[in-house]
């Protein structure tokens, strides 16, 4: 966790933890595990202080995923002026989440689309300079808003990263991912048809969701991309497909498929798979 002093980095892990929101907390909060199913992650706050500095440094490099805070105009100005680069000099890659806290301060309700409207300009030039952040929410500890998904969005980064499949700034995929999602296109298309057919394609979805889809679901997919329900789908719709989840923050879907097929998070065919014993 980082960001400028007063930002509500204590708060927002007490929020998390406790379901409630103290006012006046410790300055700092100490480290913090939970354990899930399948990922146990640490929760580290930090000082933006001069005299925890190198703490600082030290917490940051050996962090998977930064969740960066700021609660308002100057601190998310500070984003851009100070802890992107600082982040940088450190040699740091990892994905940030940006969080806008404190936003029962400055939205009327959370479905207010003006002051949605807002935060995201505010922050648009920030995700188009830096790459490295991943998304940015709003949420607030005093009123216990969206607390629970900025520690998800962090996990998420890290298992399921968005980074090495979706390009931001082209809005299209890496090219990358793109070439493992056409050598499955070629495996997936087993009658070497050019086009993946309705069986075909129930194969795709339990790959990527785990399980068959209804059919008339098939036929929609397929009415989406101009293809009658006799035909199949193309390489270039079925990238489509893919970029279409990847636009909707639905890369866990892309990410099971590739796992299917055995890539690695750096989309590199797994060592067991090439040379199995
Ligand atoms: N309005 C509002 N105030 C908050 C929120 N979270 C924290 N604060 C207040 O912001 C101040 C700084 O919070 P703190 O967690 O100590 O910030 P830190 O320095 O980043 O750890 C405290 O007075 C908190 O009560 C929030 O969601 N909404
Ligand atoms: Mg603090």
């Amino acid at each position: 966790m980082c960001g400028d002093e007063g930002v509500g980095k204590s708060s927002l892990i007490t929020a998390f933890v406790k379901k409630t929101f103290i006012d006046n907390i410790q300055p700092q909060v100490p480290p913090l595990t939970v354990s899930g199913a399948k990922v146990t992650t640490t929760i580290v706050d930090t000082s933006a202080d001069i005299d925890g500095r190198e703490n600082l440094k030290r917490e940051v490099r050996r962090a998977n995923v930064v969740l960066l805070l700021y609660s308002d105009h100057y601190t998310c100005e500070r984003v851009g002026l100070f802890w992107m680069n600082f982040l940088r000099s450190l040699g740091v890659s990892v994905p940030v989440i940006l969080v806008a806290h404190k936003s029962d301060m400055y939205t009327v309700s959370q479905t207010d689309d003006t002051a949605l409207q807002a935060v995201e300009e505010e922050v648009d030039p920030l995700l188009q300079e830096f790459r490295e952040i991943e998304l940015c929410v709003r949420c607030s500890s005093k009123e216990q808003v969206g607390v629970d998904q900025v520690f998800y969005l962090c996990q998420r980064a890290v298992t399921h990263p968005v980074l090495p499949l979706f390009d931001y700034k082209e809005r299209k995929l890496k090219p990358a991912a793109e070439s493992c999602l056409r050598r499955i296109f070629y495996l997936l298309d087993r009658k070497h048809t050019g086009t993946l057919g309705d069986e075909e394609l129930q194969t795709l979805q339990r790959l990527s969701f785990g399980k068959e889809l209804p059919l008339e679901h098939l036929n929609e997919i397929k009415a989406k991309f101009g293809v009658l329900p006799s035909g199949g789908l193309n390489i270039k719709s079925f990238l489509e497909l893919m970029l279409q989840y990847a636009k909707k923050g639905r890369h866990e879907t892309i990410w099971t498929l590739l796992r299917a097929y055995h890539y690695s998070d750096s989309l590199n065919l797994h060592d067991s798979f090439l040379y199995p014993k």
